[in-house]
């Protein structure tokens, strides 16, 4: 594992001087900066964040994972707290027959509706350098003492050829994870990536955001470095999780595992 440095290559950006070609500029096309082609296709393999988001910080290079100290502020993180919890439900796995309950999970979750946390999902867009449309609706989690989360993929295995009916964009896939802690946990609850050298250990921090890229930007294939768990809660813990597609979702058009199934109350964040 590489930590990062200021002098890690952005993916894909065109120097600004590059654009300019024009000859009253005085510059012709012999003078004009050359940017390898390889610098701007395909696309990054990790999704391009926004670098310049205030207190954005990367612990890890390629795999790319950033951490966001006070994303959220204590009072937006107890509201959303409070619009989850009456509404929480056992979170349930997908298996071969569908989604089940499953010892491998046994957190309790609930999805919020788009408008019910609308600026926190501007927000959300806004550190990912996405936009607002190719965002799920956020999930909040609940985990008690002894619940977890075993260790998993954000994504399938590889992007969808020609799309899927709610995403139509080629090679379809989940390509940017952000968790938000809700509060502190002093002991256990860790999110934890085990496939990395050395493995990764995020204790929860209220207001914390942690981003990975669970597949390619590139070509939607997963990667395998980034799977994780959600250790064991000692301490009670809650997170929002936020996906971001390679693409806009067709929210008409959003499976129920997805989707949110209800409203949770008048007070939009
Ligand atoms: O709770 C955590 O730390 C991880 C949650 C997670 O991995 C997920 O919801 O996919």
């Amino acid at each position: 594992m590489l930590l990062y440095s200021s002098g890690m290559v952005s993916c894909g950006m065109v120097p600004s001087s590059s654009h300019s070609g024009s000859s009253s500029a005085g510059s012709s096309s012999s003078s004009l900066a050359i940017v390898p082609v390889k610098q701007l296709w395909p696309t990054p393999v990790f999704w391009p964040v926004n670098r310049d988001y205030p207190g954005l910080r990367a612990v890890c290079a390629d795999p790319d994972i950033y951490l966001v100290d006070d994303l959220l502020s204590e009072e937006a993180c107890e509201a959303l707290i409070a619009k989850a919890e009456p509404h929480l439900t056992q979170s349930l796995v997908q298996s071969a027959g569908g989604y089940a309950v499953d010892t491998r999970r046994t957190s309790s979750d609930v999805r919020c509706d788009y408008d019910e946390v609308y600026d926190l999902q501007t927000r959300f867009a806004d550190v990912l350098g996405m936009p607002l449309s190719h965002l799920e609706p956020l999930k909040v989690s609940r985990y008690e003492p002894g619940q977890r989360f075993g260790f998993h993929h954000d994504c399938i295995a590889e992007g969808v050829v020609d799309g899927c009916d709610y995403c139509p964009t080629p090679q379809c896939n989940r390509v940017a994870t952000l968790l938000v802690y809700l509060r502190d946990a002093a002991e256990g609850g860790a999110t934890h990536f085990p496939n990395l050298e050395p493995p990764l250990s995020i204790q929860p921090r209220r207001g914390l955001g942690l981003i990975f890229f669970p597949a390619s930007a590139r070509n939607g294939e997963r990667d395998a470095r980034i799977g994780h768990e959600g250790q064991p809660a000692v301490d009670e813990k809650w997170v929002a999780q936020q996906w971001g597609w390679t693409g806009p979702l067709v929210r008409e058009e959003l499976p129920d595992s997805i989707r949110a199934k209800r409203r949770l109350g008048d007070v939009a964040l």
